[in-house]
Protein backbone atom coordinates (compact mmCIF):
# COMPACT_ATOMS: atom_id res chain seq x y z
CA UNK A 1 0.00 0.00 0.00
CA UNK A 2 1.08 3.63 -0.71
CA UNK A 3 1.92 6.23 1.95
CA UNK A 4 -1.12 8.07 0.64
CA UNK A 5 -3.83 5.21 0.73
CA UNK A 6 -2.67 4.47 4.20
CA UNK A 7 -3.41 7.35 5.17
CA UNK A 8 -6.94 7.46 3.86
CA UNK A 9 -7.40 4.63 5.45
CA UNK A 10 -6.75 5.59 8.62
CA UNK A 11 -9.11 9.01 8.50
CA UNK A 12 -12.00 6.46 6.90
CA UNK A 13 -11.60 4.29 9.95
CA UNK A 14 -11.27 7.47 12.05
CA UNK A 15 -14.30 8.49 10.44
CA UNK A 16 -16.21 4.87 11.30
CA UNK A 17 -15.71 4.54 14.77
CA UNK A 18 -15.64 8.75 15.87
CA UNK A 19 -19.46 8.38 17.01
CA UNK A 20 -19.08 12.09 19.13
CA UNK A 21 -19.87 15.53 18.48
CA UNK A 22 -20.32 19.12 19.09
CA UNK A 23 -23.17 21.33 20.02
CA UNK A 24 -24.13 23.02 16.82
CA UNK A 25 -26.81 25.33 17.38
CA UNK A 26 -29.13 26.31 20.00
CA UNK A 27 -33.38 26.85 19.49
CA UNK A 28 -35.14 29.04 21.68
CA UNK A 29 -38.81 30.34 20.56
CA UNK A 30 -38.03 28.96 17.54
CA UNK A 31 -35.18 30.89 16.89
CA UNK A 32 -31.91 29.26 15.85
CA UNK A 33 -28.74 30.43 17.15
CA UNK A 34 -25.29 29.24 15.96
CA UNK A 35 -22.91 27.82 18.10
CA UNK A 36 -19.33 27.72 17.88
CA UNK A 37 -18.72 25.59 13.74
CA UNK A 38 -15.92 23.15 14.38
CA UNK A 39 -13.93 22.45 11.43
CA UNK A 40 -15.45 25.80 10.07
CA UNK A 41 -15.23 28.77 12.12
CA UNK A 42 -11.22 27.96 13.73
CA UNK A 43 -10.54 29.73 10.08
CA UNK A 44 -12.96 32.34 9.94
CA UNK A 45 -11.02 35.62 10.85
CA UNK A 46 -12.77 37.96 12.09
CA UNK A 47 -14.40 35.32 14.57
CA UNK A 48 -18.15 35.31 13.31
CA UNK A 49 -20.85 35.78 16.04
CA UNK A 50 -21.90 32.85 17.89
CA UNK A 51 -23.79 32.28 21.10
CA UNK A 52 -21.52 29.35 22.71
CA UNK A 53 -18.02 29.25 23.37
CA UNK A 54 -15.43 27.90 21.06
CA UNK A 55 -14.44 24.81 20.82
CA UNK A 56 -11.06 23.50 19.02
CA UNK A 57 -12.40 19.92 18.25
CA UNK A 58 -15.48 17.67 18.01
CA UNK A 59 -13.22 15.63 20.63
CA UNK A 60 -13.61 15.25 24.56
CA UNK A 61 -12.09 17.45 26.95
CA UNK A 62 -8.66 15.68 27.29
CA UNK A 63 -8.34 16.12 30.84
CA UNK A 64 -11.75 16.65 32.82
CA UNK A 65 -9.03 17.70 35.99
CA UNK A 66 -8.16 20.81 34.13
CA UNK A 67 -9.71 23.73 32.89
CA UNK A 68 -10.95 22.57 29.37
CA UNK A 69 -13.51 20.95 31.27
CA UNK A 70 -15.41 24.20 32.34
CA UNK A 71 -16.48 25.40 28.67
CA UNK A 72 -14.34 22.58 26.58
CA UNK A 73 -10.90 22.60 25.21
CA UNK A 74 -11.17 26.00 22.72
CA UNK A 75 -9.57 28.63 25.48
CA UNK A 76 -13.13 29.64 26.72
CA UNK A 77 -13.05 32.47 25.14
CA UNK A 78 -16.17 34.72 25.67
CA UNK A 79 -18.63 34.56 22.53
CA UNK A 80 -19.75 38.01 20.62
CA UNK A 81 -23.86 37.31 20.95
CA UNK A 82 -25.91 36.55 23.94
CA UNK A 83 -29.15 34.94 23.54
CA UNK A 84 -31.94 36.14 24.96
CA UNK A 85 -34.65 34.80 26.81
CA UNK A 86 -37.07 34.80 29.48
CA UNK A 87 -36.98 32.30 32.50
CA UNK A 88 -39.18 29.59 32.09
CA UNK A 89 -38.71 29.33 28.07
CA UNK A 90 -37.69 26.04 26.47
CA UNK A 91 -34.01 26.02 25.10
CA UNK A 92 -32.97 23.05 22.39
CA UNK A 93 -29.23 22.31 21.78
CA UNK A 94 -29.13 20.31 18.67
CA UNK A 95 -25.99 18.68 18.68
CA UNK A 96 -24.24 17.66 15.10
CA UNK A 97 -24.71 13.83 15.75
CA UNK A 98 -24.32 11.79 18.63
CA UNK A 99 -23.15 7.60 18.22
CA UNK A 100 -24.59 4.78 19.92
CA UNK A 101 -21.19 4.23 20.70
CA UNK A 102 -20.76 6.93 23.34
CA UNK A 103 -23.64 6.15 26.13
CA UNK A 104 -23.78 7.81 28.88
CA UNK A 105 -25.51 10.87 30.83
CA UNK A 106 -26.65 14.51 29.84
CA UNK A 107 -26.69 17.34 32.00
CA UNK A 108 -26.73 21.04 32.09
CA UNK A 109 -26.12 23.52 34.24
CA UNK A 110 -25.72 27.33 35.03
CA UNK A 111 -23.82 30.05 36.58
CA UNK A 112 -24.34 33.80 36.54
CA UNK A 113 -21.70 35.70 34.85
CA UNK A 114 -19.90 37.69 37.60
CA UNK A 115 -20.32 41.14 37.17
CA UNK A 116 -24.23 40.36 35.20
CA UNK A 117 -21.37 40.38 32.14
CA UNK A 118 -20.50 37.59 30.49
CA UNK A 119 -17.88 38.96 28.06
CA UNK A 120 -16.31 38.91 31.58
CA UNK A 121 -16.73 35.63 32.80
CA UNK A 122 -15.13 32.07 32.66
CA UNK A 123 -16.60 30.02 35.52
CA UNK A 124 -13.52 27.95 36.03
CA UNK A 125 -13.29 29.21 39.41
CA UNK A 126 -16.04 28.67 42.60
CA UNK A 127 -18.77 26.86 43.43
CA UNK A 128 -20.49 28.62 40.73
CA UNK A 129 -22.21 26.12 38.68
CA UNK A 130 -26.03 24.45 39.56
CA UNK A 131 -27.23 21.32 37.62
CA UNK A 132 -30.40 22.58 35.89
CA UNK A 133 -30.91 19.13 34.06
CA UNK A 134 -29.94 15.54 33.92
CA UNK A 135 -30.70 12.16 33.06
CA UNK A 136 -28.48 9.17 33.28
CA UNK A 137 -29.19 5.63 32.95
CA UNK A 138 -32.90 4.24 33.77
CA UNK A 139 -32.82 0.03 33.28
CA UNK A 140 -36.54 0.67 32.18
CA UNK A 141 -35.77 3.06 29.81
CA UNK A 142 -35.66 2.60 26.12
CA UNK A 143 -33.24 3.60 25.54
CA UNK A 144 -31.95 3.22 28.98
CA UNK A 145 -29.13 6.03 28.33
CA UNK A 146 -29.76 9.29 28.53
CA UNK A 147 -27.11 10.28 25.50
CA UNK A 148 -29.07 7.41 23.32
CA UNK A 149 -32.32 8.89 23.90
CA UNK A 150 -30.25 12.43 22.46
CA UNK A 151 -29.37 10.34 19.40
CA UNK A 152 -32.69 9.15 18.64
CA UNK A 153 -34.41 12.42 19.32
CA UNK A 154 -32.01 13.68 16.02
CA UNK A 155 -29.29 14.72 18.69
CA UNK A 156 -31.73 17.07 20.36
CA UNK A 157 -31.68 18.06 24.02
CA UNK A 158 -34.44 20.25 25.37
CA UNK A 159 -34.13 21.84 29.03
CA UNK A 160 -36.16 24.57 30.24
CA UNK A 161 -34.82 27.60 32.22
CA UNK A 162 -35.96 27.64 35.93
CA UNK A 163 -39.22 29.24 36.02
CA UNK A 164 -38.40 31.82 39.00
CA UNK A 165 -34.86 32.46 37.54
CA UNK A 166 -34.07 36.49 38.73
CA UNK A 167 -32.81 38.42 35.42
CA UNK A 168 -28.93 38.99 34.74
CA UNK A 169 -26.49 37.04 32.13
CA UNK A 170 -25.98 33.12 32.52
CA UNK A 171 -23.38 30.94 31.25
CA UNK A 172 -25.90 27.77 30.25
CA UNK A 173 -23.56 24.52 30.06
CA UNK A 174 -25.02 21.86 28.25
CA UNK A 175 -22.73 18.23 28.44
CA UNK A 176 -22.87 14.68 27.42
CA UNK A 177 -20.36 12.39 29.55
CA UNK A 178 -19.49 9.15 27.20
CA UNK A 179 -18.33 6.29 29.63
CA UNK A 180 -17.50 3.63 26.57
CA UNK A 181 -13.91 3.85 27.75
CA UNK A 182 -14.20 5.05 31.71
CA UNK A 183 -13.30 2.06 33.11
CA UNK A 184 -9.55 3.57 32.45
CA UNK A 185 -8.68 6.41 34.79
CA UNK A 186 -9.26 9.93 33.19
CA UNK A 187 -10.98 7.90 30.10
CA UNK A 188 -14.46 9.10 31.12
CA UNK A 189 -15.10 11.38 27.76
CA UNK A 190 -17.02 14.91 28.91
CA UNK A 191 -18.17 16.71 25.86
CA UNK A 192 -19.27 20.06 27.58
CA UNK A 193 -20.69 23.43 25.93
CA UNK A 194 -20.84 26.64 26.81
CA UNK A 195 -23.99 29.23 25.46
CA UNK A 196 -24.26 32.61 26.71
CA UNK A 197 -27.92 33.55 27.78
CA UNK A 198 -29.60 36.99 29.37
CA UNK A 199 -32.77 36.70 31.16
CA UNK A 200 -34.78 39.35 30.54
CA UNK A 201 -38.20 38.37 32.52
CA UNK A 202 -38.22 35.92 35.58
CA UNK A 203 -38.57 36.10 39.23
CA UNK A 204 -36.12 36.36 41.73
CA UNK A 205 -34.84 33.37 42.80
CA UNK A 206 -30.98 33.56 42.54
CA UNK A 207 -28.55 30.39 41.95
CA UNK A 208 -27.62 28.66 45.26
CA UNK A 209 -23.93 27.66 45.33
CA UNK A 210 -23.13 24.58 43.18
CA UNK A 211 -20.05 22.59 41.82
CA UNK A 212 -16.78 23.70 40.72
CA UNK A 213 -15.62 22.83 37.48
CA UNK A 214 -12.72 22.00 37.28
CA UNK A 215 -12.76 20.82 40.51
CA UNK A 216 -16.08 18.54 41.43
CA UNK A 217 -15.59 16.00 38.97
CA UNK A 218 -12.83 13.70 40.32
CA UNK A 219 -10.92 10.82 38.79
CA UNK A 220 -12.32 8.33 41.31
CA UNK A 221 -15.79 9.56 41.52
CA UNK A 222 -17.82 5.78 40.74
CA UNK A 223 -20.13 8.17 38.12
CA UNK A 224 -16.39 9.08 36.47
CA UNK A 225 -14.67 5.89 36.74
CA UNK A 226 -17.10 3.26 35.83
CA UNK A 227 -17.74 0.09 34.04
CA UNK A 228 -20.24 0.79 31.54
CA UNK A 229 -20.79 -3.40 31.44
CA UNK A 230 -21.07 -3.41 34.65
CA UNK A 231 -23.72 -0.80 35.15
CA UNK A 232 -25.76 -2.44 32.19
CA UNK A 233 -25.58 -5.56 34.26
CA UNK A 234 -26.98 -4.54 37.24
CA UNK A 235 -23.96 -5.29 38.90
CA UNK A 236 -23.67 -1.63 40.27
CA UNK A 237 -26.25 1.27 40.30
CA UNK A 238 -24.94 4.22 38.32
CA UNK A 239 -24.87 7.57 40.21
CA UNK A 240 -23.84 10.63 37.94
CA UNK A 241 -21.38 13.29 39.16
CA UNK A 242 -21.82 16.72 39.90
CA UNK A 243 -24.40 16.37 42.47
CA UNK A 244 -27.99 16.42 42.49
CA UNK A 245 -30.41 18.74 40.31
CA UNK A 246 -31.24 22.17 41.90
CA UNK A 247 -34.43 21.64 43.57
CA UNK A 248 -35.92 24.69 42.26
CA UNK A 249 -35.03 23.69 38.54
CA UNK A 250 -37.55 22.83 36.24
CA UNK A 251 -39.03 18.98 35.70
CA UNK A 252 -36.91 17.09 33.75
CA UNK A 253 -38.18 17.94 29.96
CA UNK A 254 -36.77 14.51 28.55
CA UNK A 255 -38.10 11.44 30.38
CA UNK A 256 -39.01 10.75 33.81
CA UNK A 257 -35.86 8.90 35.00
CA UNK A 258 -33.30 9.04 37.57
CU1 LIG B 1 -15.72 10.10 20.71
Amino acid sequence: MTPLSTVALVVGLASLVSGHGFLKSITVGGKNYLAWQVGQDNYVNPPPVRYARQLTNNGPVPDFTTKDITCGAGGNIPAQGVIELKAGDKVTFNWDQWGSSHSGPVFTYLAKCANNDCKTFKGDTGNVWVKIEQLSYNPQGRPPWASDLLREQGAKWSVTIPPKLAPGEYLLRHEILGLHVAGTRLGAQFYPSCTQIRVTQGGTTQLPAGIALPGAYKPEDPGILAELWRIQQGQTQYVAPGGPVWSEAAPNANRAGP
